[in-house]
């Protein structure tokens, strides 16, 4: 059960989640090192005018969902981490504008993250999880992985292709209104990867479509659409409070339970669409 109506809830994290990107100007990124690295046009003008989005998430039920040619029909495609297109167009389509990825990823060498062509394409966004409403100071001493390191070199090899570090602020404002909507107690970790991109694409976009974050009737233990590794956990949500992100997105979806069943989709409006 979700404590606010549709509407309310909408309200609320356009009022008290901050998507911003780390800039410039951000207590210790205000060197002359990090001007060097951090892009220098922000990420909404990156981007432009945004109407319709999708967001893909990796999930298994992707696979032999023949999606791609409705996905790519967006004006604009969020994916996650190092979740292909290669060799599954018909699934998951070919467009990747944005990608988010997490600070493991970069950091941790047996993912390959500066060598893996993949990540060459679209605007890439990393986060790191931070302590419990850490200002980014505090954040900056206690990264949960140091990806500072592979964040340059990546920027030294690719400097023309953007690349943001989310502000970490966000994950804790999310988590709170997650938490505050739920009738239990929620796990002490941010948000996944998928409920944050699915908030950065409302700030960016008119409207976004979610793909498989809500299973379809092609709900499966396999994990992701494009590795056969088995776990439940992938859906449920272990470390991160994924079923109550889940909930949720449920709750204010603007499309019907037949998409989710047949499609996986749901709808959610883009903020500057709302009346609060
Ligand atoms: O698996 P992951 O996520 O990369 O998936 C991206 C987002 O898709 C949604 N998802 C995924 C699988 C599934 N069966 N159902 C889903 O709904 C989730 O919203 C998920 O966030 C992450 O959130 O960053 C995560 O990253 C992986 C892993 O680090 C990366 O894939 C890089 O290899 C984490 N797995 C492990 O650490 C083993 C995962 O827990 C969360």
């Amino acid at each position: 059960a979700v404590k606010l109506s549709p509407e309310k809830l909408l309200c609320q994290l356009q009022d008290r989640v901050n998507v911003t990107m780390v800039q410039r100007s951000d207590g210790p990124f205000n060197t002359s090192d990090w001007h060097r690295y951090l892009p220098r046009r922000n990420i909404s003008g990156e981007v432009g005018h945004l109407g319709r989005c999708a967001v893909v998430s990796s999930a298994g039920s992707l696979k032999s969902s023949r999606l791609g040619p409705e996905i790519d029909s967006h004006d604009a495609v969020l994916r996650f981490n190092g979740a292909p297109t290669k060799g599954f167009l018909n699934d998951v389509g070919g467009k990747t504008t944005l990608r988010l990825i997490n600070s493991q990823l970069v950091t941790v060498e047996d993912q390959h993250f500066l060598t893996e062509t993949l990540y060459n394409t679209g605007i890439l966004i990393v986060w790191d999880p931070a302590p419990y409403h850490a200002e980014i100071h505090e954040w900056y001493r206690k990264l949960d992985y140091d990806f500072f390191k592979n964040y340059k070199q990546y920027r030294n090899r690719y400097p023309e292709q953007p690349f943001y570090i989310l502000n970490p602020k966000m994950q804790w404002q999310l988590w709170d209104v997650l938490q505050e909507n739920s009738v239990e107690d929620i796990q002490p970790n941010p948000p996944s990867s998928g409920l944050l991109g699915i908030v950065i694409m409302m700030t960016l976009c008119d409207e976004v479509d979610i793909y498989e974050f809500l299973p379809s009737k092609r709900q499966t233990d396999i994990c992701h659409y494009y590795q056969r590794f088995h776990d439940r956990a992938c859906t449920m949500g272990a470390y991160h409070p994924l079923l109550f992100e889940k909930n949720l997105v449920k709750h204010m979806n603007r499309g019907t339970d037949e998409a989710i069943y047949t499609h996986g989709k749901v709808t959610l409006p883009g903020f500057r669409n709302m009346q609060c």
